[in-house]
């Protein structure tokens, strides 16, 4: 049977599929088409031939082979009779587009322009005839940039920029001069750094650097950098290479191997040793942003958690490469949040916080101001947009006057995070990186046609107008994930959904972002392992919490602290904890445990409400042994509950929707779960307790296998030495790439001006009197 080659485009190969089953699949066109114009999901074809062909063994042959192979790859159809086009995946960031006639079943290769706007006709037919309808194409401005071509390599940017950045330095003598210029322009606070002009030809620098090899051989490793100092001032030398002579000697040969012939790996281990970064601002506008009582507040989760573990890491990185840089300067890291005049008794309406394990970083709280007002009350995060732009403003004069001086780098997440940190990287050029957390767009099907119809609730225009500038204004962007930039087999990644999508009567944005753009790299988070440990150190619980714990869990007086008791005290417990909300799917796993009996006699059930002190969680996993945790959710981006659970080294099991997916390795650190299966599920958990009854060493297994999947790939601080590597090596990228970004920035700009301002303008500014909070689905 023919497979689909890849070398052939879709469009080429279709014709042939459908020769295998002209008769079947004439009919079932015919019955797409029955209903008029629509969009259609996969599960939707399926579903209708189902009805066509209603014997299964013929479906099944009918989607053999190269049929087979082309029609699961469909992410979605449009109909517009006689015609159906659709836009098909075959694998992680390639897409095709093609239009198939249902009457004589003739295939069209079509571009992704035509396919919008094939698809706008079922939304808005005067905008997709209209021939100077807005399209935003950032694609344009990408053909000086180099891009990845493997599925396999996407958010690996930093791998391959240095592989690119080493090619352009290579060459000849004067192809490295790009790189002296930026090692002459690096200073603190007008204080050389590195190299000054005595060595401003990469000759020259050559030449000192085999001098200064020689003469530090000659010292013992240990030298401290102010015992040569002045002899390396006279050869043109600063300091930040390193604080003894050993040191300092590393950092130059990696240095005299990237001049002698430029290779990716000195080139990586040379900027990873650039003092370039010192001062960070973080933005984090929307929710509440405190350091107690905010989890759970409307729109406060996991971000907030992970910008202040992020914070912490940061910093003691920082601190351990100055160090290492010889210098004495003190970093500082600034998270910018808004200031929430009416806090509900946290710390949000105090202007400036400390951050609890840091020694300089602090928390800065501005407020949202409209019309000379402050806004006193918490705003949801889709309505912040009207307040953003003044916001930037304020910050950036209280953080010039803070850090007395720019910062270095500026980190944005969300939405609102990164549209600030755009314009505020914009405004003083300092390079900018983007984190998610999670994009909307993903979330609520159609949501990019249906905008018209949302927008009154969501401002989606805002949101997918400013997710798309501060995606192509960014100089990098850090996912946790792989899934989130480019999904998986089945599911488009969420930075894949704005490769291009179509807001009708609006903007087409026939190229929106590229997944295979090296800026994009995956840094996963870790937990605090001061709270997450495991369960084996004991010495480290926090006993005092015990007895409370006992009473919530065996007490059989019902209060408001606890619905239930758990009668047989010798089951283990699986337990979930989230905040309360649809995707989180809580009930689901109520139900699938109310369902499956050979669960409820294996395990006991506990669901965590919200509960405010992770410490506490902590005790709870660690007293819970021999149980395990669950986490169930129709759809998680990441998912801090699960590393916080596998840090503790309780075997988890986790939804294969998201983040979870690529975290756990199924059967092996713990495993997938499927949200919309509960009867499979349920008995993946009780096959596991039941192998455990038999083999007590089956659960220590996993319990260990999760640990070492953790400390491999999720702890704080592997995520801060790859992003301060990043920041370091995008700094220079940016400056090599100069005229490129100004092109793009100048572009955005006028997007920004014209499109977004207008949008945000319709977002309704909140009024004095409080309003009720909506939670974060
Ligand atoms: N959390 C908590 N108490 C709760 C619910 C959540 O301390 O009642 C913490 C949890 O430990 C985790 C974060 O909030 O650190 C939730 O992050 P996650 O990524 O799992 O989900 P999100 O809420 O961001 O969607
Ligand atoms: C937002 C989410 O929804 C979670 O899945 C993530 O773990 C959290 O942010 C931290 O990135």
């Amino acid at each position: 049977m023919a497979t689909l080659k890849r070398s052939d485009s879709i469009a080429d190969n279709m014709p042939e599929a459908f020769k295998q089953s002209r008769y079947h699949m004439k009919r079932c066109f015919a019955k797409f088409i029955e209903k008029g114009r629509r969009t259609m999901k996969l599960q939707h074809l399926l579903d209708e031939m189902e009805s066509v062909i209603d014997d299964q063994a013929q479906r099944t042959r009918v989607l053999e082979g190269l049929l087979g192979d082309i029609w699961f790859s469909i992410q979605e159809a449009a109909v517009n009779p006689p015609h159906v086009a659709f836009s098909i995946r075959p694998s992680p960031g390639f897409w095709e587009f093609v239009k198939v006639n249902s009457a004589d079943l003739s295939v069209e290769g079509i571009t992704a322009t035509d396919y919008l706007k094939f698809k706008e006709m079922i939304y808005d037919d005067n905008w997709a005839n209209d021939a100077n309808a807005l399209e935003v194409d950032f694609g344009a401005f990408d053909f000086s940039v180099p891009h990845l071509t493997l599925s396999s390599s996407i958010g690996n940017g930093l791998g391959f920029v240095s592989k690119f950045v080493t090619s352009k330095l290579s060459g000849s003598l004067e192809s490295a001069q790009p790189l002296v210029d930026y090692l002459l322009s690096l200073n603190h606070e007008g204080e050389k750094l590195m190299i000054n002009e005595t060595l401003g030809t990469v000759r020259k620098l050559q030449m000192a650097l085999i001098v200064a090899e020689v003469y530090l051989s000659g010292l013992p490793k240990d030298t401290l950098y102010q015992n040569f100092e002045i002899s390396f001032k006279e050869w043109g030398f600063e300091k930040g290479w390193g604080n003894t002579a050993e040191r300092v000697k590393e950092t130059m040969r990696f240095l005299s191997e990237v001049l002698q012939a430029p290779d990716p790996l000195n080139m990586e281990n040379f900027f990873s040793r650039l003092p370039t970064v010192f001062n960070v601002v973080i933005f984090s506008p929307h929710g509440y942003f405190g350091q107690a009582d905010v989890l759970g507040l409307p729109d406060t989760g996991g971000q907030v958690v992970y910008i202040l573990d992020q914070v912490k890491a940061l910093e003691d990185e920082l601190l351990l490469r100055i160090e290492h840089q010889g210098l004495n300067i003190k970093p500082q890291i600034i998270v910018v949040t808004r200031l929430i005049p009416d806090a509900r008794g946290t710390k949000c309406n105090q202007e400036l916080e400390s951050i609890n394990g840091t020694k300089h970083s602090i928390i800065l709280r501005v407020p949202f101001s409209v019309e000379n007002r402050v806004l006193r009350q918490w705003v949801s995060r889709f309505d912040v947009y009207p307040y953003l732009e003044k916001f930037t403003q304020d910050v950036i004069t209280k953080i010039l006057d803070l850090m007395e001086g720019k910062p270095d780098l500026i980190i944005g997440n969300y939405t609102d995070g990164n549209l600030a940190a755009t314009l505020m990287a914009s405004k003083l050029g300092i390079t900018q990186a983007t984190i998610a957390h999670a994009l909307e767009k993903t979330k609520y099907e159609n949501s990019d046609v249906k905008w018209k119809e949302l927008d009154p609730k969501y401002h989606f225009s805002c949101q997918y107008m400013a997710d798309t500038i501060a995606m192509n204004a960014t100089d990098f962007i850090i996912a946790s994930t792989y899934q989130e930039i480019a999904g998986s087999k089945e599911r488009p990644g969420q930075y894949e959904s704005h490769t291009s999508f179509t807001l009708p009567g609006l903007c087409r944005v026939v190229s929106g972002i590229n997944v295979f753009d090296p800026k994009f790299n995956i840094a996963a988070p870790g937990a605090d392992q001061s709270v997450y440990f495991p369960y084996t150190e004991k010495q480290s619980r926090f006993t005092k919490f015990h007895p409370a714990i006992e009473e919530l869990l065996f007490s059989k007086v019902v209060n408001d602290e606890h619905i239930g008791y758990l009668e047989d005290k010798k089951k283990p417990i699986i337990f979930s904890m989230a905040r309360l909300d649809t995707v989180k799917n809580l009930t689901g796993l109520t139900a699938w445990y109310g369902k499956n009996k050979r669960l409820r006699g294996l395990v006991n059930l506990v669901i965590l409400r919200p509960i405010e002190i992770a410490t506490e969680n902590c005790t709870v996993v660690s007293l819970i042994q021999k149980g395990a945790f669950v986490q169930p959710a129709l759809y998680e981006a990441f998912g801090l509950t699960v590393i916080e659970a596998m840090n503790c080294g309780l075997p988890t099991f986790a939804t294969n929707q998201g983040g979870p997916a690529e975290i756990i390795v199924d059967g092996i650190s713990g495993f997938h779960i499927d949200p919309k299966n509960g009867d499979e599920s349920s008995n993946i958990i009780s096959d596991f307790f039941e192998k455990c009854k038999v083999d007590p060493g089956y659960w220590n297994k996993f319990s260990a296998e999760g640990l070492k999947r953790i400390n491999e790939c999720y702890t704080w601080k592997i995520y801060a030495n790859k992003v301060l590597n990043m920041g370091s090596m995008y700094s220079f990228w940016r400056q090599l790439n100069k005229e490129q970004k100004l092109a793009k920035q100048r572009y955005i700009q006028m997007l920004y001006n014209l499109q977004f301002r207008r949008l945000a303008k319709n977002v309704p500014v909140a009024t004095e009197e409080a309003q009720i909070p909506a939670s974060k689905p």
